[in-house]
C-alpha cells in the first residue's frame, strides 16, 4: 500500500471523537456522500447566489454565504437575523436538499443527539485568505438543539474556544468530509476559522465549503 504523503486522500469514517463535552468530531463522515452534497450545493447557489454580507459594524465578510431551508441567516448594517426569504431576490430560500437533511440527522444521531431536524442550513464559501473571527452562534431561538457542520474542499484550521471570549482556543484541522456536532455545554462555545491557506482541492479547486445546520426557529 502506498503511504498517504500529501494528506489529500479522504479517509473513511471510523468512530466519533470527543473534542469537549457535547462537541463531537466525525472525521470523514460525509466522505461517502460528497458528490451528492456538492451537486446539491451547486443547485442551491444557482438559485440563491453566494454573497459577501456586511456586519452591523460595517465590515464586509471575507466568507461568502448563502442558505437553504425554511430560514436563512443574514447580516446587514441593521444586525444579524434569520429570514424566510433571500433579501437579494425576495424569494423563499431554496428548500433543504434531501441529502443535506439526511446527513445532518445521521451525524447528530451518531454524536448522541436524536431527531435532529434543522430548519436552516448556512452555506459558507472560503477562498484562500478568508477567515471567520471568534464568535458565538446565539441567533437561534432553540439553543437546546446542536449545530452540525460539514467541511468540503480545502482544509481549514478551526479554532474552538470556551464559553468566554478570552478562553484560549484549541486548533483542529478540518478536511473534506469531516463533520462536527456542537451541542450541550459546547453549544455556546466561541469558535472561528483561521485564514484559509492557499491550495487546490481535487474536487473543489481553490475553495472550502462549510455547511452549518441549525434549528433556528
Ligand atoms: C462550535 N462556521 O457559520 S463550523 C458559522 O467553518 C461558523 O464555516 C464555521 O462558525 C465554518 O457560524 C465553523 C463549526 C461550528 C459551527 C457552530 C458552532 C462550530 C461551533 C457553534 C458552537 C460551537
Ligand atoms: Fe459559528
Amino acid at each position: 500500500m502506498t503511504q498517504n504523503l500529501f494528506e489529500e486522500e479522504p479517509l473513511p469514517y471510523v468512530a466519533p471523537e470527543l473534542m469537549a463535552p457535547g462537541a463531537v468530531l466525525l472525521r470523514g463522515f460525509a466522505g461517502a456522500v460528497d458528490a451528492a452534497l456538492l451537486e446539491a450545493v451547486a443547485q442551491v447557489i444557482a438559485a440563491a447566489p453566494l454573497r459577501h454580507l456586511v456586519t452591523p459594524g460595517g465590515y464586509t465578510m471575507t466568507v461568502a454565504m448563502s442558505n437553504c431551508g425554511a430560514l436563512g441567516w443574514t447580516s446587514s448594517r441593521s444586525g444579524y437575523r434569520y429570514t424566510s426569504t433571500d433579501p437579494l431576490s425576495g424569494q423563499p430560500w431554496p428548500p433543504m436538499p434531501g441529502c443535506f437533511a439526511d446527513l445532518a440527522l445521521r451525524a447528530a444521531a451518531e454524536a448522541g443527539f436524536n431527531d435532529f431536524r434543522p430548519d436552516a442550513c448556512l452555506i459558507n464559501r472560503y477562498e484562500p485568505g478568508a477567515r471567520l473571527s471568534l464568535h458565538q452562534d446565539r441567533d437561534e431561538s432553540d439553543l437546546s438543539a446542536p449545530i452540525v457542520s460539514v467541511s468540503l474542499g480545502l482544509p481549514a484550521v478551526f479554532l474552538f474556544g470556551g464559553t468566554r471570549r478570552t478562553d484560549r482556543p484549541t486548533r483542529y484541522q478540518l478536511v473534506h468530509g469531516d463533520v462536527a456536532v456542537w451541542g450541550g455545554p459546547s453549544r455556546l462555545a466561541y469558535h472561528g476559522v483561521a485564514p484559509l491557506a492557499e491550495g487546490e482541492h481535487p474536487r473543489l479547486g481553490r475553495q472550502r465549503i462549510n455547511l452549518t445546520f441549525r434549528c433556528a426557529a
